[in-house]
């Protein structure tokens, strides 16, 4: 199926490969999933970096940080029957859920958009505490006036939440704890205010009555949010039948706030589409893509960590032309552009 996407010709853009593990011992598995900023005017990545200890055959290390940050690691042999290893990401062990790998975020900035590189300067954020042991995840950086807002996924053996930082300078960086807490994640807050209160869009998950919806909330101050209405969910039959979840902030248009998420089906195939809020009550969806805008189709993105997966919460706005840049496969970052304008009116 062709989909509305212009893939970068030089894609993948970034591999494991192409960072140092964070501590000696350590392996990079996947890059994936980046927020992306403007900052010193030059293009920013916040890319999640998944890592483990170098693997070795018929054994499953599950790692967890500890007290002090420091990443440690239960070792499993692969035939223990307490053990469920059958989604690449997750370890069941004794009954209880782990990820097989523990992410952390790092900064890489560019001239063109294409080459990216890291800056001593600035070495990017790890878990801290009881609430991120099992690593931070998949940041959406938003920027209000000076200020970048940063949400971001936080796991732990707690269950995994919505932690929020902000900094202004990308060195320092105000932790304001845990702002919607378990099960909840995919959280994109509005560039601007409406009518005085701050928005975002978040995606709590309820494994009985409900599903993996996209939610709105408001806030007075950017820390505090409540008012939760039910946006957009999951379409049964559909490309976005299991889970759907926000990618990065809203997209201010002359139609609406167009925002562009993720749905997946069961079998985990994860696509991209779009929907349409109203610019002064985004709390009623005007539009909403009936087919994807982005499938995978590549081979970066049928196959690698985690196969037939395209997933985005970064992305940069240039007039009509919308530029993200997305995890193919859970394992490479790559990057593509749209037509705003086609993608409003692919909207129904
Ligand atoms: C979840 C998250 C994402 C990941 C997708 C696909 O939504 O863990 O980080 O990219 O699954 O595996």
């Amino acid at each position: 199926m062709k989909d509305l996407a212009k893939r970068f010709p030089q894609n993948p853009l970034l591999m494991p490969k192409d960072v140092k593990p964070s501590a000696e011992g350590l392996q990079v598995i996947c890059l994936l999933n980046p927020g992306v900023f403007i900052f010193e005017g030059k293009t920013w990545l916040l890319i999640r970096v998944a890592e483990s200890i170098k693997q070795v055959e018929d054994w499953a290390f599950i790692p967890a940080l500890n007290e002090e940050g420091k990443l440690e690691i239960i070792e499993v042999p692969l035939n223990d029957p307490d053990l469920i290893a059958t989604d690449a990401r997750v370890y069941n062990y004794k009954g209880l859920d782990y990820l097989t790998t523990v992410s952390h975020l790092r900064l890489m900035s560019s001239t063109d958009g294409i080459n990216f590189s890291e800056e001593d300067k600035y070495p990017g954020l790890f878990g801290k505490g009881k609430l991120e042991r099992y690593g931070i995840e998949d940041c959406r950086v938003s920027q209000l006036n000076e200020d970048y807002y940063l949400t971001y996924t936080a796991v732990s053996d707690s269950g995994v939440g919505v932690g929020l930082q902000i900094t202004r300078d990308w060195q320092h960086f105000d932790r304001k704890g845990m702002i919607l807490p378990p099960h909840n994640k995919d959280v994109a807050i509005f560039e601007e205010q409406i009518n005085g209160k701050y928005y975002a869009l978040h995606r709590p998950s309820s494994k009985d009555i409900g599903g993996n919806f996209i939610w709105l909330a408001e806030s007075p101050d950017g820390l505090h949010w409540g008012n939760h209405q039910c946006l957009v969910k999951s379409r049964p039959g559909m490309w976005d039948s299991a889970r759907v979840g926000a990618g990065a902030a809203p997209i201010r248009t002359e139609e609406g706030w167009l925002e562009i998420y993720h749905g997946a089906t069961g079998e985990h195939r994860y696509c991209l589409g779009a929907f349409l809020m109203d610019l002064t009550d985004p709390s009623k969806v005007l539009k909403r893509s009936i087919d994807p805008i982005m499938v995978p189709t590549e081979v970066y993105e049928l196959s690698g960590f985690f196969g037939y997966v395209v997933f985005t919460n970064g992305h940069l706005v240039e007039g009509d032309k919308l530029t993200i840049y997305y995890g193919a496969a859970d394992e490479f970052v790559c990057g593509a552009t749209f037509s705003i304008r086609e993608i409003l009116s692919s909207l129904s």
